[in-house]
């Protein structure tokens, strides 16, 4: 082998190692869970923008971490508002858990699996969506809890 060729060769391998690597990262499934731990810092609140496309009744549960505490409920075949946590107004982050479940024909709840996700808005922004799955084809669109957080002002609930 010259050792043109052997340059040439060594480019090549070197170039499938980073295209293997990239399209390996691509591949990789997102992370699915059952629930989502949502850390709110001091002076914040969290803001849970409801979304659905089910035709099974679909839930999403916001419950606060540290005492089991049901927060809010939102369905499909219920209330779907925008929830605004109270402000954290003390010195330590608070932690809510987003679960969500379906059930059919009202038989038996079933925990949907659900994955944590950073979406491109059109306008360019970026928001976090907790984005559940409550059968097989894997669109994970059934049950959808978009998250921001908002400045607590002092004093408002
Ligand atoms: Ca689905």
């Amino acid at each position: 082998m010259s050792s043109r060729t052997r340059a040439l060769v060594t480019i090549v391998a070197t170039l499938t190692l980073i295209v293997g690597a990239g399209a390996a990262a691509a591949d990789d499934p997102p992370k699915v869970q059952e629930q989502f731990l949502i850390e709110v810092p001091p002076g914040q609140r969290l803001v849970v923008t409801p979304s659905f496309s089910a035709g099974f009744e679909n839930e999403i549960i916001v419950t606060v971490h540290q005492n089991g505490h049901v927060a809010a409920r939102m369905s499909n075949f219920g209330e779907r508002g925008v929830w605004r946590s109270p402000p954290n107004t003390t010195d330590a982050v608070l932690v809510y858990r987003i679960t969500s479940r379906h059930r059919a024909a009202r038989s038996s709840w079933i925990a949907n699996q659900g994955t944590r996700r950073r979406v491109k808005k059109p306008d360019g922004s970026f928001v976090e969506r907790c984005a559940f799955e409550d059968s097989t084809d894997g669109d994970y669109d059934d049950a959808v809890a978009e998250l921001r957080f908002e400045p607590a002002v002092p004093g408002s609930r």
